[in-house]
């Protein structure tokens, strides 16, 4: 495994072999376009989640009932094929232990190495991504491969079985033409507000009905920029903490194989958004324990 060190996520986690849950760092933000500093996010949320309370009122479950490992980061290259090809290798060693990836990043491009590691499973598995954008260019400032075309690269490469996009708001032509032309839904912020928590739940899970398997991303940025300022393209206009904990706490359920937390750049704000999104983590944790206890 490409791990440079490790670092605690929690003072009670367990072994490797132990554990259910997997956490691991890619402190990579080399393709950013605009406000870089996501490769601190891991170390930022780590810090946070010392810091924040472990019960969850969503769940009734306490995250220190969970057996959770912390890996460390990945070894990252300032090449983003390699980058992409050693977070594959650990990603699918997970996997393949039975266990349950979680990612946190790093750019959103991280994505699609984490998908690669799942290897012939990826393509039976609908792909949940929260975020203010689509990321589906073709290219941008002469790159194929960033965090602004990743979840087209994605969608050629791995073919899941579904890409759904939640809270999106900040899209260009091209991206709207390209999701029309290979299917791929979307949800925006503005008609989560007007159709509210029910409704988008019920959408949600209608949606993700007919599917084995799902993979939940979420880019910090998805929350409008009050909430989490410290994210390296911030859109306003985006959800409210709350709505995104109660969404992600009713859909994630036995289904879920792995996430992912990116996009957090922490040195623009005084620690807001990592402790949103070490919650963000506890949350999507517990209620995917939650749904496992039945
Ligand atoms: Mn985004």
């Amino acid at each position: 495994m490409y791990i440079s060190h490790s670092t605690i996520f929690s003072g009670f986690q367990k072994t490797f072999d132990e554990a259910d849950y997997v956490v691991l760092g890619v402190p990579f933000d080399v393709t950013s376009t605009y406000r870089t500093g996501a490769r601190f996010g891991p170390n930022a949320i780590r810090e946070a989640s010392l810091n924040i309370e472990t019960y969850s009122f969503r769940s009734g479950i306490d995250i220190e009932e969970l057996l959770i490992h912390d890996l460390g980061d990945l070894h990252v290259s300032a090449d983003t094929e390699q980058t992409l090809e050693r977070l594959a290798g650990v990603v699918g060693e997970i996997f393949e232990a039975g266990k349950t990836p979680v990612t946190i990043g790093g750019e959103h491009t991280v994505t699609l190495g984490i998908l690669k590691g799942f290897g012939s499973k990826a393509s039976k598995t609908a792909v949940l991504s929260f975020d203010a954008h689509l990321d589906l260019r073709d290219e941008f400032m002469g790159l194929k491969v960033s965090h602004t075309t990743f979840m087209r690269r994605l969608n050629e490469q791995l073919k899941p079985a579904k890409i759904l996009e939640v809270g999106t708001r900040a899209v260009c032509r091209e991206e709207l033409d390209y999701a029309n032309k290979a299917g791929i839904e979307f949800i925006t912020a503005q008609q989560i507000r007007r159709e509210g928590l029910e409704q988008t739940l019920r959408v949600l899970k209608r949606k993700l009905a007919d599917v084995k398997s799902v993979y939940v991303s979420l880019d910090m940025d998805v929350l409008d920029p009050a909430y989490a300022p410290a994210v390296q393209n911030p859109e306003p206009d985006g959800l409210e903490s709350y709505t995104l904990l109660d969404i992600l706490c009713d859909v994630c359920d036995k289904r879920v194989i792995g996430f992912d937390v990116v996009e957090i750049a922490p040195n623009y704000d005084g620690g807001v958004s990592a402790a949103q999104a070490a919650k963000v983590v506890f949350e999507v944790l517990c209620g995917i324990e939650k749904a496992r206890r039945g």
